[in-house]
């Protein structure tokens, strides 16, 4: 079965048995890592315009763009067949839908806090006490796998405030920056999950989405593994190359083109970013010169 197909009058249509439903946040803090990701991904789709649902001009997809909250019961009732959503959100939805790739941004973690000026020493401090949370279910089972029994107070918003309004001991919430819990006079005490974005799939994905889902997640895998590398481009005296090359091999090996200059070639190769930064004073050392790094769009081993 072809993604594509040609209709009655010969233009190339998706063919709707491959076309991937995606549901995305439609506004919030998953939003613009998500439309970035498929953009970067080549696939092409109308965003921002107040609509709730568009096709993709180039790629077997429609999006459907919607609250978090509801993201994981449409992939897991198949009115979507997979989702971008935040990992804290579908744990705690309980809904049956698969994690298939793990998407490293909106990365953030569920943390206990408790009023700065309490002496905390563990989480037994809460026997008996009670926690304000949207989190129920991972604080629950947080609880209780550590034994302790606490008063679960679920409220949906402004969650920091609970202590100083005499609802609860502590707060059990999300955490990025902990700008939050400082501004509302809490300390952070324990952290009971660490959270990122998630790409979830429905569990009876035809044979035909299954193959639009390895095409996507293909991408994305290129996409994601450009942006850890670069492409460096540096000079180097032909006595020093071996010294060099050993330091930046490259994904088979690096390129070796002669200089105009006798005795002097530019050497080309991918390197990590990280492993750029530990090599590069050993990389001058040995004699390179003019060295160049440039951002990959897409890698593909
Ligand atoms: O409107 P919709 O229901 O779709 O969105 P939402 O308002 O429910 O969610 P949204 O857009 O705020 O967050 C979506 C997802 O982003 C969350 O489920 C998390 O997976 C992830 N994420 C990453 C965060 C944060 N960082 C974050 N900082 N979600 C929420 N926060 C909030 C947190 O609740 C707290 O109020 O930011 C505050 C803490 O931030 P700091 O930086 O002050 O610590
Ligand atoms: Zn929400």
């Amino acid at each position: 079965l072809q993604p594509y197909q040609r209709n009655k009058t010969n233009i190339i249509m998706p063919n709707t048995d491959s076309i991937l439903r995606i549901a995305l946040q439609k506004s919030g803090r998953l939003s613009e890592d998500s439309f970035r990701l498929f953009k970067e991904c080549g696939i092409k789709f109308e965003s921002g315009t107040g609509k709730l649902k568009t096709s993709s001009s180039n790629f077997p997809a429609e999006f459907l763009f919607l609250r978090d909250d509801d993201i994981a019961g449409y992939v897991e009732d198949g009115v979507a067949d997979i989702g971008i959503v935040g990992e804290n959100v579908f744990i705690e939805s309980n809904r049956k839908a698969e994690i298939t790739y793990r998407l490293g941004f909106s990365k953030c973690r569920l943390s206990i806090a408790v009023p700065r000026g309490v002496d905390y020493k563990n989480i037994e401090d809460f026997q008996g006490k009670s926690i304000a949370t949207s989190y129920p279910r991972l604080l629950g089972n947080y609880l209780k796998e550590k034994g302790v029994k606490a008063d679960i107070h679920e409220i949906s918003g402004s969650v920091e405030i609970a202590p100083s309004i005499g609802l609860a001991e502590g707060v059990c919430d999300i955490v990025s920056s902990g700008s939050t819990l400082l501004s509302n006079g809490l300390k952070e005490v324990e952290t009971i999950f660490r959270s990122e974005a998630v790409l979830i799939s429905n569990k009876k994905l035809s044979k035909a989405k299954h193959d639009t889902l390895n095409k996507l997640l293909f991408r994305i895998k290129a996409v994601q593994t450009a942006q850890n590398y670069k492409y460096i481009l540096l000079n180097a005296p032909n006595d020093k190359l071996q010294e060099i090359i050993n330091m930046i091999p490259g994904m088979k090996s690096p390129t070796i083109v002669p200089l105009a200059m006798e005795g002097w070639s530019s050497i080309h190769s991918v390197l990590e970013e990280n492993q750029f930064w530990e090599n590069i004073e050993a990389i001058r050392s040995a004699g390179a010169e003019g060295i160049l790094v440039i951002p990959i769009e897409k890698m593909i081993y």
